[in-house]
């Protein structure tokens, strides 16, 4: 045994990879820093991660237990790197899945049981709720940031001794809670990795993950700390400092090529952003990260926040080929007054130009891979006004329906060190089945989110905002909606066969070329195999002149699990037979569009036009479903509207997914632009 003061460190806060949208598994990095900070003053520490363990019956307990008895401890850490997922998702149906606080509780208890040394909460996320989770949890001290002040002290923290005069700690007074004045501290000025620290983490990944770019997120290496600004969803300059304080680069490449000699070829460098002044410290890393490519090959990759700022050209491709990766943080709004009210530190021309050059480099990096976004639309500097103003820009930017994913945020994480009073009703909080030692149920540290005052209101609740919200995701956002149509589904429901056929015949000829196929399927996310499939049937059905027995292909595919081919082949073979039918009733269909608002819409080109158009459209024509549905009954019952030109109505309809809901409207068109006209002079469709 060491003669070193001994120090076990545990966490319980890894969110680990899900069914939902979640990242692989992550090496808890204070485990690094915190052993390092120790060693400075002989203290030896030990870690163990238990949230990996979690589940597998009594393992924890047995390894914590272990530990305890080995080591004999003169104190414990537990680190607490999160309080939920941040994502309020997560928790929507009412469940705390992600239950770090609960995990933690629990490990201390089980701790208290085995040894008498006494506990110490540390890490970001106790940082961000020191005094809930001081009260709730009951540990013998906590430390808010760094813990280098403490570890100098540590001989005194445990004798109880002058308490008061070391910095960040958190301690008791009675039955008082006393928090010490903040200090931050530099980044390590020596490396912080050794071979021990690496074994560790060998056990932890195991190769399979550790060396396999897509299961690994990189090793974190420390590069700045702190951040000067105050984006007002954001508490990193709260718990990490103001001032930005920026590791010797020299100390931070000796970490990263100790790593990379033991065949490591991912890193994550953390800071609170890379280009937080000009671009002068991306740029220096990039041509170190680029020499240590000579080196070690050009497999080296990383990774690390980054504001959307300028960049030149040269800039650019410097960074890119360094093996830069690039993790961009969520945009808020494109809506200019937003951003400023918002505090962030670019504006809306610099968000726009950079999420173009990032959308290049990933079509260039991968041209057919699928393509995901996430936007933070439910911040509270948000209203129907500035999403509008948001959807308006992306679809300047040929934005709308470019990505096949996109996740927005709905709601906001309260945290206690922003110190802000919110409006219960606003609040989704969730609570933990087992609700013992929580006391007041008004606890932040379990999933608390504020919901945006202004939506709530103007939709009608928190369910009603989440519902707007996905509604948003699959329909305006992204091409979800559009590449789910289900065309097959919608023939056969609409018409039988023979009704096509005489529909068909009449007009249309089943003759079609590449680019009509590049109109009609999203081929990042269709099978090439189905669509190829589907041309096949296509000229079978113009060889025959729609024989029955083709046709029957489409109109009653095997829904057998063995077939499911089958039913992708007719669902595609109907996309073409829609195309061709409505171009063959061209005149007809474009007289439906004049009439419902569109002017100068060609039945080929509604494909491609934007939902958020559509939507825009109909709003400013008809204002609800209502209108819309009384103005479709008279055309119906006047004969205006019958075979092809309804068929094809129908198909705007569901095709671009329309909800005509009255409290929608102002998210697509300016609240005094007044139905069946235009006092703005504004017309809604831009193509
Ligand atoms: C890089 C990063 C990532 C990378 C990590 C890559 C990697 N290989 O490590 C990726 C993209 C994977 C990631 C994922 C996630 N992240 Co992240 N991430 C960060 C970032 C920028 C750095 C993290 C880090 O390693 N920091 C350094 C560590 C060591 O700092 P620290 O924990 O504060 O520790 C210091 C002190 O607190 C103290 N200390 C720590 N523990 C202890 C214990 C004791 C006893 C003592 C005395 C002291 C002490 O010592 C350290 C040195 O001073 C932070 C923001 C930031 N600037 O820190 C966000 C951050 C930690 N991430 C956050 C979130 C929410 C997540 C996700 C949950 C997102 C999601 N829903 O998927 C996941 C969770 C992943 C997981 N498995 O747990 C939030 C957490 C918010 C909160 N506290 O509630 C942060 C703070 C970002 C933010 N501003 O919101 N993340
Ligand atoms: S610049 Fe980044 S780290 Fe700084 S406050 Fe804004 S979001 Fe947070």
């Amino acid at each position: 045994m060491s003669l070193q003061p001994s120090f076990l460190l545990f966490n319980a806060s890894n969110l680990l990879p899900g069914p939902g949208p979640s990242v692989p598994l992550v090496y808890p990095y204070a485990f690094v820093q915190v052993r390092e900070i120790a060693d400075r003053y002989g203290i030896s520490v030990k870690s163990l991660d238990v949230s990996v363990l979690e589940g597998a019956d009594l393992t924890w307990q047995r390894l914590v237990k272990t530990l305890v008895v080995e080591n004999e401890p003169v104190a414990i850490g537990i680190t607490i790197r999160q309080v939920d997922s941040l994502n309020v998702f997560d928790s929507l149906d009412g469940k705390v899945r992600f239950d770090p606080i609960g995990f933690t509780k629990r490990l201390m208890k089980f701790l208290r049981a085995q040894t008498a040394a006494p506990i110490i909460l540390g890490g970001f996320g106790f940082t961000a709720m020191a005094q809930q989770l001081f009260t709730f949890l009951r540990p013998d001290y906590g430390v808010c940031g760094d813990p280098d002040g403490f570890f100098a002290a540590f001989p005194h923290v445990l004798e109880g001794r002058d308490l008061s005069r070391v910095p960040n700690l958190v301690h008791w007074s009675g039955d008082k809670i006393i928090t010490n004045p903040r200090q931050h501290y530099a980044p390590a000025s020596r490396p912080e990795y050794t071979t021990a620290i690496f074994e560790d983490i060998q056990r932890f990944y195991g190769a399979h993950r550790l060396y396999s770019p897509q299961q690994f997120m990189g090793l974190p290496v420390e590069l700045s700390r702190g951040c000067p600004y105050a984006c007002s969803f954001c508490i990193e300059p709260l718990v990490k400092g103001r001032q930005e304080r920026v590791r010797d680069l020299d100390v931070v490449m000796e970490d990263v090529e100790f790593l990379a000699r033991q065949g490591i070829a991912k890193f994550w460098l953390i800071c609170s952003e890379i280009n937080l002044h000009k671009s002068d410290l991306i740029l220096n890393v990039a041509e170190r990260m680029s020499r240590l490519r000579e080196k070690y090959g050009t497999h080296l990759t990383w990774n690390a926040y980054l504001l959307p700022r300028e960049y030149s050209r040269e800039e650019i491709m410097t960074v890119v080929n360094s093996g830069f990766l690039g993790a961009g943080n969520d945009y808020v709004s494109m809506d200019p007054a937003t951003m400023k009210a918002s505090r962030l530190p670019y504006n809306h021309k610099q968000s726009m130009r950079w999420l173009e050059t990032y959308n290049m480099a990933g079509a260039m990096l991968s041209p057919g891979g699928i393509r995901d976004w996430s936007i933070f639309l439910g911040h509270e500097g948000n209203g129907p006004g500035s999403i509008r103003t948001t959807l308006e820009t992306l679809l300047r930017m040929n934005l709308l329906e470019y990505y096949d994913k996109v996740l927005t945020i709905n709601a906001t994480r309260v945290f206690d060190i922003h110190q802000r009073e919110y409006e219960e009703q606003y609040l989704y909080r969730v609570l933990p089945d087992d609700k013992d030692g929580i006391g007041p149920l008004n606890i932040n540290a379990f999933p608390t989110y504020y919901y945006n005052k202004s939506l709530v209101d103007a939709l009608g609740g928190i369910d009603k905002v989440e519902a707007f919200f996905r509604f948003l995701q699959c329909t305006i956002l992204s091409n979800q909606t559009k590449t789910r149509f289900d065309a097959g589904r919608f023939l056969r429901e609409a018409l039988s066969a023979s009704e096509f056929r005489s529909l068909f015949l009449e007009h249309c000829s089943l003759s079609l070329d590449e680019a009509d196929l590049d109109l009609i399927f999203n081929r990042r996310v269709v099978d090439p195999r189905a669509i190829e499939a589907a041309r096949e049937l296509c000229e079978q059905l113009s060889r025959s002149r729609l024989a029955d027995l083709t046709l029957r292909q489409v109109w009653r595919p095997s829904f057998a699990e063995h077939d499911r081919f089958q039913v992708e082949t007719a669902r595609a073979a109907s996309r073409i037979l829609l195309l061709c039918l409505f171009s063959g009733w061209q005149e007809q269909c474009t007289r439906v569009l004049e009439e419902i608002g569109f002017k100068g819409l060609t039945a080929k080109a509604l494909w491609t036009t934007p939902s958020f158009v559509v939507h825009q459209t109909l709003f400013q024509r008809f204002g609800s479903q209502a209108t819309l549905e009384e103005f479709q009954t008279e055309q119906v019952r006047l004969g205006a509207w019958e075979g092809t030109p309804f068929l094809f109505y129908r198909f705007l309809l569901a095709f671009n997914g329309i909800v005509l809901k009255p409290e929608y409207r102002p998210f697509f068109v300016h609240p005094d632009a007044c139905e069946s006209g235009d006092p703005q002079g504004e017309p809604a469709m831009r193509f």
